[in-house]
């Protein structure tokens, strides 16, 4: 491997030159070899102007998020960038692409900064439990202001290379070979007798006390919740109180604080969950056209994902009504992402210009990828796996979105079960990130490849897990949700069961969900359900209120009440007594039922149910099942899924709660996977369990 840092001269400009792949991250070798740079050509007579340059698709991606595991080892970042800024000949940063956290700080410890069109400067930090601990807070108020400092760093999305330039953040554009640009420039400077310019040396704009206040009051209550946003605006404050070098240290403070937290150690281990392994990536076939049959709501939300990835797309549909409403949903929500400037207009018209209908599916004999969306139903889908394994060619991958019913006995009759996978795409497939990528029984190398590309492609992230009723993600959410259904009948009301959640970190109570997602959809699954658990308290609620007709938003009633074009969820006394009614019927006796219990077994029961899905090779390892809970189901990032949350509050915790629970409810539901109870006897965790099975493979 390369050296990460050179130096390369031009005249009397010399270029240092960052080479650290994948993203030119800030790690320790990097920085070690950074600084003796900065030294050398600091003390060059000969050098007049300093470039700083990465090479690669990004300028700088940050810190070494690796590292962050451990205590920093010296030279620390900022110990580096106070010795850039030090400088005593002009640096100049040539910026392009992410230039993202530490990467966007080393710019700002550099006099000068140019970039090209494809900037992206940010402090994602926050995204990852953490703040900007390099001098962020101190140098970018003094160059962007208060407002814009707060808005970056709290909200830790980038801005591209016309905010910057409107916020001051860079002082020119680089065309056309930056490095090169770059280099004229700093030329140009030199001859104009520019000296360095250190933010340091600037005062901090004004501040009230009330500025930072009103922001702490304005953070959404989930982000009160983490530390890291308080300590955002703790850090800015500080900047605009303290001299420069103490406000710089009170960062530090507060970022080690940060650092240390469960909350960051979950966001951290989720950012590198999430890349997965690149595993088959070379097995992948190209896909540039791809059918989606059914246009319904998934079957459009499919559709306008594949051809916002650039992929031509035919939406097959045989009721010529339901085939121009997908149609007109596909281009009203494209037009619609294009005026909310969520994609340009120009791209929002390429892609509805990818989408094209056809009533047969004749139209989609050469098609790369077939990717089904209609009515979940076995028979049905039976029926036309069995036309599309006739019709398409070869190489084409077919592709089934059921959400529960068995890949196999689907892939089987299409006669090419090699070919076909599972896609369980989420609802709105267009906006929802993951897909469950199903390995049928025979499904080939080839074709879970392909699904991983194409799904990668899309921007989504694809877990790939086994063939079972429900997958990962509706397995285990059966299992999370009959214990809120169980506790309907014994006295928590929806509103308490979804308050307790919501308080835990859920991005919206199951009962809330149910409305959203509709109870006619769960009520149609659960009757397709073989091995359903025989006991008619299991969601005898929900399956009550979807035979009233009480289907949630979608009709103005389900668990809850939705007046009018009012999303939000009203209490509903007709349920309450519905509940009542069922639970005499059941002989279920009415209860006070502690917010602690209603999440306890909300959690432990996905918990518990995570580790037989491990323990039976459904999911590949525990951090599968998280990126699957916390993409899919909304759980919280901060907790970093339930297999991590697991182990932060330790396993002999939760196998302590599952035997009250056992003792509580009885064994039916409440025994011990065998792989909890036996990483809790002897003190373990999943993340060791994965680590010694890794090590073993
Ligand atoms: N550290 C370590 N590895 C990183 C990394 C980082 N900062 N960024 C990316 N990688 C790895 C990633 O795991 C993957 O590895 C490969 O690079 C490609 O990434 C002191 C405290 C830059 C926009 O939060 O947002 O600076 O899977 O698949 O889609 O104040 O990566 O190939 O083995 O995501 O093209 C702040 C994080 C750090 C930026 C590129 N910086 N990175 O996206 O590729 S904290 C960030 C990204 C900090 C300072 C603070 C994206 C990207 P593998 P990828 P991509």
């Amino acid at each position: 491997m390369s050296a990460p840092v050179a130096i390369e001269r031009d005249g009397s400009i010399a270029v240092i030159v960052i080479d650290y792949p994948p993203v030119n991250a800030l790690a320790h070798a990097v920085r070690t070899a950074l600084l003796a740079a900065v030294e050398r050509l600091d003390a060059d007579p000969t050098v007049q102007a300093i470039v700083l340059h990465g090479v690669g698709r990004n300028f700088i991606a940050g810190a070494d998020i690796t590292e962050f595991d451990q205590p920093g080892q010296p030279p620390r970042l900022n110990d580096l960038l106070s010795r850039l800024e030090a400088c005593s000949k002009p640096v100049i940063a040539a910026l392009h692409g992410a230039t993202l956290g530490g990467g966007a700080e080393t710019a700002l410890a550099c006099h000068y900064r140019a970039s090209a069109s494809d900037l992206k400067l940010g402090f994602p930090e926050v995204s990852l439990g953490l703040l900007p601990g390099a001098g962020g807070t101190v140098r970018l108020p003094r160059l962007a202001g208060w407002q814009a400092s707060l808005e970056l760093m709290t909200g830790g999305k980038p801005v591209d290379f016309e905010r910057a330039l409107a916020l001051g953040l860079i002082d020119r554009a680089l065309d056309g070979d930056p490095r090169a640009d770059a280099v004229a420039w700093a030329r140009e400077l030199v001859a104009a007798g520019a000296s360095p310019r250190r933010l340091r040396e600037l005062p901090p704009p004004a501040a009230t006390p009330e500025l930072f206040a009103t922001w702490r009051s304005s953070l959404p209550t989930a982000a009160r919740r983490l530390p890291a946003p308080g300590h955002i605006i703790d850090a800015l404050q500080a900047a605009a109180t303290r001299p420069f070098e103490q406000a710089l240290d009170r960062a530090r403070e507060l970022f080690e604080e940060c650092r240390r937290s469960d909350e960051s150690r979950a966001l951290r281990y989720l950012f590198f969950a999430e890349r997965g392994s690149g595993a088959d990536r070379d097995a992948a076939a190209a896909v540039e056209s791809a059918g989606v049959v059914g246009a319904g709501t998934m079957g459009a939300g499919i559709a306008i994902s594949l051809a916002t990835a650039g992929i031509g797309v035919t939406l097959v549909d045989s009721r010529p009504e339901s085939l121009a409403a997908g149609l007109a949903r596909v281009t009203s929500t494209l037009e619609g992402s294009g005026r909310k400037g969520r994609m340009t207009a120009a791209a929002a018209a390429a892609a509805i210009a990818r989408v094209r209908g056809a009533a047969g599916l004749d139209a989609l004999a050469g098609a790369d990828l077939v990717i089904e969306a209609v009515f979940e139903n076995l028979a049905v889908k039976q029926e036309l796996f069995a036309r599309l394994g006739a019709m398409c060619g070869p190489r084409t991958v077919l592709a089934t979105n059921t959400s529960t019913l068995d890949v196999d006995a689907i892939a089987a009759a299409s006669g090419r079960a090699a070919d076909v996978v599972g896609m369980h795409f989420f609802s709105p497939a267009h906006v929802m990130r993951l897909v469950e990528i199903v390995r049928g029984r025979q499904s080939s190398r080839a074709a879970l490849a392909t699904a991983r590309a194409v799904t990668r492609r899309m921007g989504k992230i694809g877990v790939t897990v086994g063939n079972c009723f429900g997958f990962v993600g509706n397995r285990m959410l059966y299992a999370y949700g009959r214990e809120k259904e169980l506790m309907l009948l014994e006295g928590a009301t929806p509103a308490a069961i979804d308050r307790a959640l919501e308080e835990f970190g859920m991005a919206m109570g199951p009962n809330a969900v149910g409305d959203l997602a509709g109870l006619d959809i769960g009520y149609h699954a659960r009757r397709e359900w073989r091995e359903r658990p025989d006991d008619p308290r299991f969601y005898r609620v929900s399956d009550r209120l979807a035979e009233l007709g009480r289907y949630g938003q979608k009709t103005g009633r389900g668990f809850y009440r939705y007046e009018g074009a009012d999303r939000r969820p009203q209490l509903d006394p007709e349920v309450l007594e519905l509940i009542r009614q069922e639970a005499r019927k059941l002989g279920v006796t009415e209860r006070e039922i502690e917010d602690s219990e209603i999440v306890g077994r909300c959690i432990c029961a996905l918990i518990n149910e995570g580790a037989h899905i491990l323990e039976e090779g459904i999911a590949a390892c525990p951090a599968d099942i998280d990126v699957i809970w916390c993409n899919g189901y909304g759980f919280p990032r901060h907790r970093g899924g339930p297999m991590f949350h697991a182990d932060t509050v330790g396993l002999a915790v939760v196998l302590e709660a599952v035997l009250r629970y056992q003792a509580g409810q009885g064994a039916r539901y409440w025994t011990p996977a065998p792989l909890l109870a036996s990483l809790a006897e002897r003190g373990g965790s999943f993340a060791e369990w994965q680590a010694a099975r890794a090590k073993r493979n």
